[in-house]
């Protein structure tokens, strides 16, 4: 028995010292003696793209030993509910936060405390009007994501009809650039007649019955492009029920599975997909290399692309990492 235990806690320390051997090796000098612990706040923490950003977050973590606590409001994407969570993470001072700030303005004030409290801040997915207040800032491009959506809808619908978009709220950095990059695009076809942009508050159930009224307003509404998840939701089941669904192309940011499934089933013509896990996992090794003090090689911004997934592509290799998880 003794033998057993013995041996036991040789296997355990030998797997201890070679994963701080890795640590070291990936960043050498590393100083911290006590456990580090970082804050990840996403906007809303039950959508499959936070889910999946925590899922890449916390394999960093493991890897580098850090304690990682994912909190966000379940209900809600907006700075009333999401402002507390930051507040009572600042209170705690760990020491590091990630966060997807859930308004440009409004979360100015709230992260300069954090900052001013000696809390290195790293701004994933959605960004604030001063972002150089934050370590860095870790998205897609998603002024390119409208861009690519608005030649996506332009060709499901061959080019003329109306087209109407589906968002969040004004104000919100990821959905505000891929409203201007999309409407920008549509620009370049002359066939196309814009209806405008409405908003739902993250809410599916708002965006079906904003599109149920669409549908009734514009009889010869052609394409609706809508700009996050649970718009897209709203959409893809209110063309559905109005028995619209693939007559009415859709085109839609993020690969949720309820997405990819209406993808494969035809109702959805293509989705501009991000790489949430790699936002989440470059977001903690970066915060760690500049807690660490390993500051100048980062850089201001990270890219991390954006895929445009049709039923043609989805099932290759290359598009996999696109797909979301709700499993965290
Ligand atoms: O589209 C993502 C994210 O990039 C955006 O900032 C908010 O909505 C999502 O979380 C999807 O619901």
């Amino acid at each position: 028995m003794f033998r057993l235990r013995r041996s036991l806690s040789v296997l355990v320390l030998a797997s201890l010292l070679a994963s701080t051997a890795a640590v070291t090796q990936l960043y050498p000098g590393r100083a911290h003696a006590r456990q580090l612990t970082f804050y990840l706040i996403p906007g809303i923490s039950t959508d499959a793209f936070y889910i999946t950003m925590h899922v890449g977050a916390a394999a960093a973590a493991r890897q580098l030993g850090i304690h990682l606590i994912f909190q966000g409001a379940p209900n809600a994407f907006s700075p009333p509910t999401q402002i507390p969570i930051l507040n009572a993470a600042i209170a705690r001072h760990p020491d590091a936060i990630l966060i997807a700030p859930t308004d440009k303005q409004a979360l100015i004030a709230p992260l300069r405390r954090a900052v001013q409290a000696g809390i290195p801040v790293v701004l994933v997915d959605t960004t604030i009007n001063t972002p150089g207040m934050a370590v860095t800032t870790i998205s897609s491009n998603n002024v390119l994501g409208g861009e690519k959506a608005a030649t996506a809808l332009a060709n499901a619908v061959g080019r003329k009809g109306t087209v109407a978009a589906l968002s969040v709220q004004p104000g919100i950095s990821t959905t505000d650039q891929r409203k201007a990059g999309f409407e920008q695009q549509l620009r370049q076809y002359s066939g196309i007649k814009y209806a405008g942009i409405q908003y739902d508050n993250d809410s599916a159930t708002v965006a079906a019955s904003k599109t149920s009224a669409l549908i009734t307003r514009y009889p010869d509404l052609a394409g609706i492009f809508a700009l996050n998840t649970n718009s897209g939701i709203g959409v893809t089941n209110a063309a559905r029920t109005s028995g619209k669904a693939g007559k009415i192309k859709l085109v839609e940011f993020d690969a949720e599975p309820v997405e990819v499934q209406a993808l494969r089933q035809g109702t959805i013509s293509a989705l501009i997909a991000q790489d949430p896990f790699t936002i989440g996992n470059l977001g903690v090794h970066l915060a760690y290399k500049y807690v660490n003090h390993h500051r100048a090689g980062i850089k201001r911004h990270y890219g991390t692309g954006e895929k445009i997934i049709t039923k043609a592509n989805v099932n290759s290799p290359g598009v996999k990492k696109f797909l979301y998880t709700r499993n965290g």
